[in-house]
């Protein structure tokens, strides 16, 4: 169950989405073990200790369900350790609708690994590969979680490309919500553009990040592009945006493309607001694929479970 609007309802993030993907696609591998060096590239000890023990220290202070927070550091987030599971789950949250189940560790440990995978085939020379990861990773930053993220999978491609010889690393993150963490992570760097194209934030979660005026600090001044579009949008609004991005992962000069991709865009999608189709993501993904450059692919949003394995295969037929 997720907070939702004031309420407990189901959790839309669950894994009959993996099922539905897995059912719809031709080839499909486990990946293999890469550990836990890669994913440290991305994120602090302190947080990935609290992500592996969470559920157990909630159930030991007598709770039943799945843990969340409730009270949170917003002024002078420091790093205290007061060694309180409600404390800690401030501390390392940005959101309530993230509840940390005892698989939760698990599951996003293996589906930084499946990102990994998909890396390591694209730097062997393979155009393109896709990390099936569920959790989604792109709202989480390196010492937080959030909008049912809890590793950043494409932050950790990205790290993995650069360790593995990539110079300039291109992320473009299609999902229909801004990619908060992701663009935290990389806030400051001027080896990684991120590019996201998002429901504006003045309408939609997570309302505090996204807007048009945020273009990244320090040496990552200007490489962070945000692309707001108003809810409703179809094919034509959203290709004029598709089309600034990419022309901007060309200007940096990206020798590596990473994309988030979200079938939350979908106009069936239960809780967002673009009209997309099926039919169109094999254009959006044949735009992007046009960039000729090595492309991961991992999977974010989506919660129209019935369509979602085809509008994932409609995304990926764009690279075949
Ligand atoms: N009414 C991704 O698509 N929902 N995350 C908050 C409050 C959070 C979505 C609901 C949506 C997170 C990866
Ligand atoms: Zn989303």
């Amino acid at each position: 169950m997720e907070l939702h609007n004031g309420a407990y309802v189901p959790y839309a993030e669950h894994r009959g989405r993996m099922e539905n993907v897995l059912a719809a696609l031709e080839r499909v591998e486990a990946p293999r073990d890469c550990g836990i060096e890669p994913i440290r590239r991305v994120h602090g000890d302190a947080y990935l200790a609290f992500l592996q023990t969470a559920h157990e220290r909630w159930v030991a202070a007598g709770r039943s369900g799945d843990a969340h927070g409730y009270a949170w550091p917003v002024v002078g987030r420091r790093p205290l350790k007061l060694n309180r599971i409600d404390a800690d789950l401030g501390q390392f949250s940005f959101d309530a609708s993230s509840p940390i189940a005892a698989g939760t560790w698990d599951s996003a440990y293996w589906g930084a690994q499946a990102a990994l995978a998909a890396t390591g085939a694209v730097l062997g020379g393979d155009q393109a590969a896709f990390a099936l990861c569920r959790p989604p990773g792109h709202h989480c930053g390196a010492d937080y979680l959030g909008g049912y993220c809890f590793l950043n999978n494409i932050a950790i491609a990205a790290e993995a490309a650069i360790a593995g010889g990539k110079r300039r690393v291109a992320i473009l993150d299609v999902d229909y919500h801004h990619g908060n963490g992701t663009q935290d992570i990389f806030y400051d760097r001027s080896d990684v553009l991120f590019v996201s194209i998002h429901a504006d934030p003045a309408t939609d979660y997570p309302f505090f990040w996204g807007h048009a005026d945020e273009r990244g600090e320090g040496a990552g001044q200007g490489a962070t592009l945000n692309l707001p579009l108003p809810r409703g949008t179809a094919l034509p609004e959203y290709r004029a945006a598709l089309d600034t991005g990419l022309q901007a992962v060309r200007d940096f000069g990206a020798d590596m493309l990473c994309v988030s991709f979200g079938a939350d865009t979908f106009s069936g999608d239960p809780i967002t607001q673009f009209d997309l189709q099926t039919a169109d993501y094999t254009p959006i993904a044949r735009a992007i694929a046009e960039l000729g450059l090595p492309t991961v692919i991992t999977m974010e949003g989506g919660y129209a479970v019935d369509a979602l394995g085809i509008n994932v295969a409609a995304f990926l037929a764009g690279f075949g």
